[in-house]
């Protein structure tokens, strides 16, 4: 991190990228470090594939993340945040320095020079520490941004990722004018009409299996369309079918407009999910997974439930 902290020091223009389907982790980390560097007097951008998500617009500088459109990026400092491997920011490596934040078991280290903490439960704790390790000072539009990212993928400090450490630097992050009324007001009590018709769709079509143990949905395009829902109000879904008495892995598969079949899943205490991503070529935590395939919702079906099945087993 010293050795991070120094390449920044030196660098005058540094662009910060997130990742598809930005999350409040991924945003959240982007947008508090770009607003301390902004303070360090650098010149900074933020480019994303894909936009910033509605209930994401409270945030202090969401209006200054640009959509990316083959930007040279190469006379530029770039750091990736909350990237989980080389594909997750869906933008070609550029050529020059790169710097890799990120707290995924899965990744890969495809920067030339990585920080990856698999210990801390969002990429927002780390941005923290990088920013006291800067010697920058908090504000309150730096604050709202991490306390965002540390409350979001922690589902309200609730998930088995959550330490004492994510504590004392929520507390922090608060002592510093953390704006945690916009957080609920936009997010937690914010949820759309279109993401509750999701909800409702999930709880009529859920699939169990396994004694319970294993519990997924399918959402067929058609549906996403008719709804008029957008790629990130279609993701908290699996955590309402994984919080199910008995269920111990949950899965949602999502057919996407290019036709492709997203995969998440989720587990509560027995299943390394990542381990099951990566048989699909994807990745992430032990209680939070993704994969993309291809081919038929009932075709990625048949081959990822039996391979659940397989692990579920021996439990
Ligand atoms: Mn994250």
């Amino acid at each position: 991190m010293k050795k991070i902290a120094e390449i920044i020091k030196h660098a005058e223009k540094i662009s910060v990228i997130s990742h598809k389907d930005p999350d409040g982790d991924a945003v959240g980390s982007q947008l508090g470090l770009a607003l301390a560097l902004e303070k360090e007097g650098k010149e900074v951008y933020s480019y994303n594939v894909g936009e910033v998500p509605e209930y994401l617009f409270f945030l202090p500088g969401s209006g200054t993340v640009k959509i990316y459109n083959g930007e040279d990026l190469s006379d530029s400092l770039v750091i990736f945040v909350d990237c989980a491997d080389r594909n997750r920011p869906g933008i070609q490596l550029p050529e020059g320095i790169t710097i890799n934040i990120d707290h995924h078991v899965s990744n890969d280290n495809f920067a030339m020079y990585n920080y990856i903490d698999t210990k801390s439960a969002s990429t927002g704790e780390i941005i923290y520490k990088l920013i006291r390790e800067m010697g920058i000072e908090l504000d309150k539009n730096i604050a709202t941004c991490l306390y965002t990212a540390v409350s979001t993928d922690t589902g309200s400090f609730m998930y088995s990722n959550t330490t004492a450490d994510t504590h004392l630097i929520a507390a922090d992050l608060i002592n510093n004018g953390a704006d945690t009324d916009g957080l609920r007001e936009n997010f937690f009590e914010g949820v759309s009409l279109k993401r509750f018709k999701l909800t409702k769709y999930a709880y009529q079509e859920v699939n169990f299996a396994c004694d319970n143990l294993l519990a997924w949905i399918k959402i067929p395009y058609s549906f996403i369309r008719e709804i008029g829902a957008k790629e990130e109000e279609t993701e908290g879904v699996v955590g309402h079918i994984r919080n199910i008495k008995d269920v111990e892995v949950a899965l949602l598969l999502k057919e996407r407009e290019d036709g492709k079949i997203k995969g998440s899943l989720r587990s509560k205490k027995m299943i390394d999910v990542s381990k099951i991503a990566e048989i699909f070529g994807g990745g992430g935590h032990k209680r939070a997974a993704g994969f993309e395939l291809s081919g038929t919702l009932e075709e990625a079906e048949e081959i990822i439930i039996s391979e659940l099945k397989k692990e579920l087993k021996n439990v």
